[in-house]
């Protein structure tokens, strides 16, 4: 297993103050929201109402509900076929999100994408996608086009794993966005493996923020499994990027409990490491955090643990009861070279 370099950013990141306490409960509560809709869209896997592949965030909860409060609602998302979690903490409704897993005409992509292609443009999120390294040239594109546009406080935060980055659309996308100026705050969730490759059996080089620095891009290693590190770290970079029209890269270390996919036995590392990083599992640590400062109570987890089972049942209930896409409509928005000729 390679060794994990701790984050790089100051420790400042603690909440202490009462008035923080209604945002630390937020962000606790987005977490907790992303790990109970991935155990329950495993249950509802498991009973065969989702097919196809299903690739669980579990683990990696802060990355998405730290990175995301620097982000506007202006700002455009990019993200992989791993994107529940920035999905949910985007504010995409845990209905749509279900229905589309399910493959229903409901669904965030009106049941056409399932699992791995979320999209929603009333969100900016803009998918969702299944190649590897795919969504970096997307997000370059968005942002030449934020830039051509004179939109000068909008940014794209493209999330992606450290498989993407031994991709040449990895170098390709940081050159360009290095050589053009634009504001692309990529993400790298590094959580060690690429399906079952570790890093370091890929990468002569397994530091992702060196690779940033050699095409000019600034960056910032960061501690994923703290919501609080991820939250700062992100606020930083965002407003780099705002304030100089440039690229920022965070490399946020983190790690998936469970396997790749639902598919996967998941036998390429051991139960002591995984163990291992369960001790830092991002909710616990933060639970604990708010815990110690007398700014959580039992009484505050069931009330939202209770809040969250209620959404996600409601969401189960609507893709099950929601009607599937007529059979007249199968072709619709499917391009022909025909359809491209008329
Ligand atoms: C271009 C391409 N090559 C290979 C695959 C098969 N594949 C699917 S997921 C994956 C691993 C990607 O790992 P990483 O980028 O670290 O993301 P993680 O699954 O760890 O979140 C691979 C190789 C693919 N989808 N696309
Ligand atoms: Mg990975």
């Amino acid at each position: 297993m390679a060794e994990v370099p701790l984050s790089s950013a100051p420790k400042v990141e603690v909440i202490k103050q009462d008035q923080d306490r209604e945002h630390a409960l937020f962000l606790l509560r987005e977490m907790l929201r992303i790990r109970r809709f991935e155990e329950k869209a495993a249950e509802v896997y498991t009973l065969g109402k989702i097919r196809g592949f299903l690739h669980l965030y579990i683990g990696e909860e802060a990355v998405a509900v730290g990175a995301m409060q620097a982000l506007t609602a202006n700002d455009r998302i990019v993200a992989t076929y791993r994107e529940h979690g920035q999905a949910l903490a985007r504010g995409i409704s845990a209905n749509s999100l279900m229905a589309e897993m399910y493959g229903k005409i409901t669904g965030c992509s009106h049941g056409h994408g399932g699992s791995m292609h979320f999209f929603d443009i009333s969100r900016r999120f803009y998918g969702g996608y299944a190649i590897v390294g795919g969504g970096l040239p997307v997000a370059v594109g968005l942002a030449l086009a934020d830039k051509l546009q004179h939109n000068e406080k909008t940014i794209t935060a493209c999330f992606f794993g450290d498989g993407a980055a031994a991709e040449g659309e990895f170098y390709e996308s940081l050159n360009l966005a290095a050589l053009w100026k634009l504001p692309v705050l990529f993400l790298c969730e590094n959580n060690l493996y690429a399906m079952g490759t570790a890093l370091d059996r890929a990468f002569a080089q397994t530091n992702i923020c060196l690779k940033a620095q050699a095409q000019g891009i600034e960056s910032e290693s960061v501690d994923g499994m703290s919501i609080l590190a991820v939250e700062a770290a992100t606020h930083r970079a965002a407003e780099a990027v705002r304030s100089t029209g440039r690229p920022f890269l965070l490399e946020l270390h983190t790690y998936r409990f469970r396997a790749h996919s639902m598919a996967d036995p998941d036998l390429y590392r051991t139960k002591k490491e995984i163990a291992e990083w369960q001790v830092r599992d991002p909710i616990k640590v933060f639970e604990q955090h708010l815990r110690e400062r007398g700014l959580l109570t039992d009484a505050d987890l069931a009330s939202l643990e209770s809040a969250i089972a209620h959404e996600l049942d409601e969401a189960v209930q609507f893709a099950d009861s929601s009607p599937w896409e007529p059979v007249e409509d199968l072709t619709r928005d499917v391009c022909t070279p025909e359809a491209g000729k008329s």
